[in-house]
């Protein structure tokens, strides 16, 4: 469903030299000048209102209530969209603000203080793509390491709520990159994130940031800034955030202050310390960064529902970050039996969200029951009954166990 027209030589042109009038202007711009200290905060680390029955609080971050999908249309709605905030939702004047691009991969802006400045008007003026994709947080499903597989992990005890698919608006990153001037020999990006630097034991690792190879950066990754048609909520990255479909949640860095673009590799904490696996079988240093998410599937019921003893239909929803959803068994009682689910075809139009199916159930009887749905992505993989346990919890894969109770 990308829209949109590919730049016109002629607006290439113009817009180039916006960029350079407005490269030469920032110079006396500093860094910081979008977020000066003391940006205002809102009480908690998140702006919008949690109400109990959409979203789960979790320490700095919020979860999306699965029994809040319930009823809903494809897309996740903007006030139950979780958010994963490393520290709080800063709140940034889209008028001061600039987008800034630099380094040794880029012609004319090779370090910080030439760098080209992008307002918001500009980069709304270019032109826009519309993208369905997710967005996951790589920790997704990671409480069930313990509940399921009774195993230790650190991080924030997710259920599968840490999940949502949206309607991103943006420019693509090729177009900029690009446009500042890509040399033929830039290997990675690195974008950074304006919200305060993150301290994790004392130790400050700095701005959230994590690089991103050219390779990925030019294919479908968007600096998005409206979601699901309205300009970018604060706690989803006003004024503009990326967009990086299929891939960890952590690269689509949120409220976007600069990206380095550089011609020998980049690394940061979070592509080296997090977001790769770590224990009994891995390497000391982790395994390679991680990249894409794995297939999951979920129930749109809470966990622990109350069901009734009539014959029913259960709803859910599966995806992947490597492609659509193909196919979904469910069983219904702990995984003895299994039967297709009906996926929605026109669902898979949309390559980089997910998949709604459905599956009529008649409880055999009042109790506790176990719901269980396994999904196959377009590039063959199947959910697993076991995930590979790491230490910090991430891509919990399994197929979930998910308990009910029949009155
Ligand atoms: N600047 C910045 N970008 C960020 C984060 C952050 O804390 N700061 N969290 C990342 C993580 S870990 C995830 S999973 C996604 C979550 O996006 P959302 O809060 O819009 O759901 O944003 C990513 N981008
Ligand atoms: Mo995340």
């Amino acid at each position: 469903m990308d829209s949109g027209p590919a730049a016109a030589p002629a607006a290439a042109l113009s817009r180039r030299r916006l960029f350079r009038l407005s490269a030469g202007a920032g110079l006396a711009l500093p860094v910081l000048a979008t977020v000066p200290a003391g940006t205002a905060h809102a009480a908690g680390p998140i702006v919008k209102p949690l109400p109990p029955d959409l979203l789960t609080p979790r320490g700095t971050n919020a979860e999306t209530r699965w029994d809040a999908m319930r009823g809903q249309g494809y897309f996740t709605p903007n006030d139950r969209f979780f958010v994963r905030n490393h520290t709080s939702t800063p709140r940034i004047d889209a008028s001061t603000w600039r987008l800034r691009l630099w380094g040794t991969g880029l012609r004319g802006a090779p370090d910080e203080a030439r760098a080209v400045e992008i307002t918001y008007e500009q980069l709304r003026r270019l032109p826009a793509v519309t993208i369905a994709a997710a967005i996951e947080c790589t920790g997704n499903g990671r409480s069930l390491y313990t509940t399921q597989q009774g195993q230790t992990v650190s991080g924030t005890a997710w259920g599968l709520g840490a999940i949502g698919v949206a309607r991103w608006t943006g420019v693509r990153l090729s177009t900029l990159l690009e446009r500042a001037g890509l040399t033929r020999d830039a290997v990675d990006v690195l974008p950074r994130g304006l919200d305060d630097p993150f301290t994790d034991g004392g130790a400050d690792q700095g701005r959230v940031r994590r690089p991103l190879p050219v390779a990925k950066a030019l294919s479908d990754v968007i600096v998005a800034y409206a979601m699901n048609g309205v300009p970018l909520p604060p706690d989803h990255g006003f004024p503009a955030r990326l967009v990086v479909p299929g891939w960890v949640g952590i690269a689509s860095i949120k409220w976007l202050g600069d990206i380095e673009v550089s011609r020998t590799p980049l690394s940061s904490p979070w592509d080296t310390r997090y977001y790769r696996l770590f224990g009994e079988g891995y390497p000391e240093t982790g395994s390679a960064p991680l990249t894409r998410m794995n297939v999951k599937s979920a129930f749109e019921l809470a966990w622990n529902a109350e069901l009734d003893a009539r014959t029913q239909v259960l709803h859910g929803r599966s995806w992947s970050g490597n492609g659509p959803v193909r196919r979904v068994s469910v069983s219904t009682d702990g995984g003895r039996h299994w039967r297709p689910a009906a996926v929605r075809l026109d669902d898979a139009f949309h390559p980089r969200g997910w998949v709604r199916w459905t599956v009529p159930w008649r409880p055999p009887g009042p109790g506790r029951h176990e719901l269980l749905a396994r999904a196959t992505d377009l590039a063959g993989t199947t959910q697993p009954d076991v995930a590979r346990h790491n230490t910090l919890g991430y891509l919990f894969g399994a197929v979930a166990r998910h308990p009910v109770t029949v009155k």
